[in-house]
């Protein structure tokens, strides 16, 4: 899955802005005939940006269900003959796409990209619909997972539909990446693949490349980043062999361009990729053969107005931060990012955990069991499945990414979810056998069914918050504890993906107390305390990055406030803290 591009044999035309919009809480667009024309009264809202925060009507804020976008334009008329596709990066949840008038396609995800082909009905040089019917609603076959409750807590409580999710980040609605169309040659490249490999005698790029038309006729170039061209190939798969290869290295990153032309159409497409590796040697992570330990944190796409959407603004500015305290990586908790991210990364010198949308599988009595029948079952499987074919697809050829997290804090005590981990970690490797495996882990080691499968465990732990509230000295004994008994049973590398405590930016208290900015800074040097003793433990990533929305909750104060930056993105005590651990660390 390419993302599209503007180059000598390919166009773009982006479809971001104003769009007319209209929720559809009756669901009766479609016979109303929506995808053809809009009611007068529709509103205008941004493409990319959240619905959520834009609106002062509260029962608009916390909208979940079906809404509608339309807009016009104007494909050139040269568009004509062409491969014209319709590209929405992501759309929360699922988007069905109509160009004028007519379905060209559904999909299910709301993070990862639908890319619709729209050359039967697309009209170049005249004046064209597009319209987008999404539904931002939750259920067991969504990734994350939640239901619709329509009883309140007591009988006078009103019984409308309540959507309701385990996870902890607030379901924003809306068409959070850019939609654009693009266009090419009939006869295109569209999907490149990309392996760096080694041997004794030769480093390079291994390729693999798909076309609308089966052809193998393609020609492929390989430039340095200074633009030499350092390698050819002919086919669609093969080796580009580098003679002394500049590597990707975390903090020093160095980019190859492969140029790929289909030999018969002249389509081309030019992709930024690396060569660096990544394994596993019993308790280290190593990249390109240096134990590498991860700095850094569990992050949100979430800012002020925007809500879930892209924005270069923000991720320049994180990264800006990232850069400022001696991060070195972080995970795409709890989705897939935007494209952008990624490419940002590698060109940043950025490790990346990827992770899937699996989320919210846990913490939730009412639905304890979580792995049964018509809750986490076949159908969530399936769709799982789609994201990790789709997330690997989209995002396997950044050399930023060095692992994949298939889900976050899943219930694995339950005997169950090891049937359904089990294929989707085949499957993983299988489309993937350069990058280890993670499962971010909430159960507890000697309940655990699923550890063995993975090659690195993330482990999210509370100690002092959740768990003896309040009691900071509670924080080092129990951790210690608890990571030696993960590291006994199972002998995988173990990354801290989340400790953290919330801090009310300018909440000050001596000595220190939950909330405070003092508390939070305590917390974290006691998580440190034990960390630094363990040396099966291979990273660090402190919960969470910056503040961020969820849903209303009585733990809940204006949100997550976990963040060691504010949602503006300024730093609490906590960052100077980090800043202070982190900056000048090796690796
Ligand atoms: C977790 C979750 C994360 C939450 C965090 C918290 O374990 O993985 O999504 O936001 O705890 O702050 O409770």
């Amino acid at each position: 899955m390419l993302l599209p591009q503007s180059n000598e044999s390919r166009q773009t035309l982006s479809l971001d802005g104003l769009w007319k919009f209209q929720n559809d809480p009756e669901a009766s667009g479609l016979e109303n005939g929506w995808a053809n024309a809009f009611p007068n009264d529709a509103i205008e809202r941004p493409v990319p940006c959240s619905l959520n925060e834009l609106t002062s009507d509260a029962a608009a804020a916390n909208y979940h269900g079906i809404m509608w976008y339309t807009r016009d334009c104007f494909p050139p008329a040269e568009w004509s003959g062409r491969r014209v596709r319709l590209r929405v990066g992501a759309a929360a949840h699922e988007v069905t796409a109509f160009c004028n008038g007519i379905e060209v396609g559904r999909h299910r995800g709301g993070f990862l990209p639908a890319d619709f082909d729209l050359s039967r009905v697309l009209r170049p040089g005249e004046r064209n619909k597009i319209t987008l019917r999404l539904n931002s609603r939750l259920s067991w076959e969504t990734l994350p997972p939640g239901v619709t409750e329509t009883e309140g807590d007591f009988p006078d409580s009103g019984s409308h539909p309540r959507q309701k999710y385990f996870h902890d980040f607030f379901n924003f609605s809306g068409i959070h990446r850019s939609v654009q169309l693009y266009a090419t040659a009939p006869e295109a490249i569209t999907s490149i693949r990309t392996t760096p490999f080694r041997s004794e005698k030769e480093t390079g790029i291994s390729y693999s490349i798909e076309t609308t038309d089966r052809n193998e006729a393609i020609q492929l170039r390989l430039f340095d980043a200074e633009g030499q061209c350092v390698a050819d190939a002919k086919g669609a798969t093969g080796r580009l062999t580098v003679e002394n290869p500049t590597l990707w290295q975390p903090g020093k990153p160095y980019l190859y361009t492969i140029e790929a032309t289909h030999s018969a159409s002249g389509d081309c497409y030019r992709l930024q990729t690396g060569i660096r590796f990544v394994e596993i040697r019993g308790k280290e992570i190593r990249i390109n053969d240096k134990p590498f330990y991860f700095r850094g944190f569990g992050k949100h796409e979430d800012a002020d107005i925007i809500g879930k959407a892209h924005s270069d603004a923000v991720m320049v500015r994180d990264f800006e931060l990232l850069h400022w305290i001696g991060a070195n990586s972080f995970r795409t908790s709890h989705y897939p990012y935007a494209e952008e991210v990624y490419d940002y990364a590698d060109r940043q010198g950025i490790v990346l955990i990827g992770e899937l949308p699996a989320v919210g599988f846990n913490f939730a009595p009412k639905y304890a069991p979580f792995f049964v029948d018509g809750q986490v079952d076949a159908k969530t499987q399936a769709h799982h499945f789609q994201t990790l074919e789709e997330m690997i697809a989209r995002d396997a050829n950044h050399p930023s990414v060095v692992c994949w997290s298939l889900a976050n804090e899943a219930s694995t005590q339950e005997p169950a979810s090891r049937a359904y981990f089990e294929p989707i970690v085949k499957r993983a490797r299988e489309l993937d056998d350069s990058r280890p495996l993670m499962l971010v882990m909430s159960a507890f080691s000697e309940k655990d069914h699923v550890g063995d499968l993975f090659d690195i465990l993330g482990l999210n732990r509370y100690y002092g918050w959740y768990h003896d509230v309040g009691e900071l000295d509670t924080i080092t004994p129990n951790l210690t504890a608890e990571l030696t008994a993960w590291w006994k049973r199972y002998g995988k590398p173990i990354v801290m993906t989340e400790y953290g405590a919330d801090a009310i930016a300018g909440l000050h208290r001596d000595p220190p107390a939950m909330f405070s900015e003092e508390f939070q800074c305590a917390y974290l040097e006691r998580v440190h305390e034990a960390l630094d003793k363990l040396d099966f433990v291979c990273g660090e990533h402190v919960w969470n990055f910056a503040d961020f929305a969820t849903a209303e909750g009585l733990k809940r104060v204006g949100g997550n406030c976990k963040g060691v930056f504010t949602r503006q993105r300024q730093p609490k005590m906590a960052a100077h803290l980090l800043r202070q651990r982190w900056q000048g660390s090796e690796s």
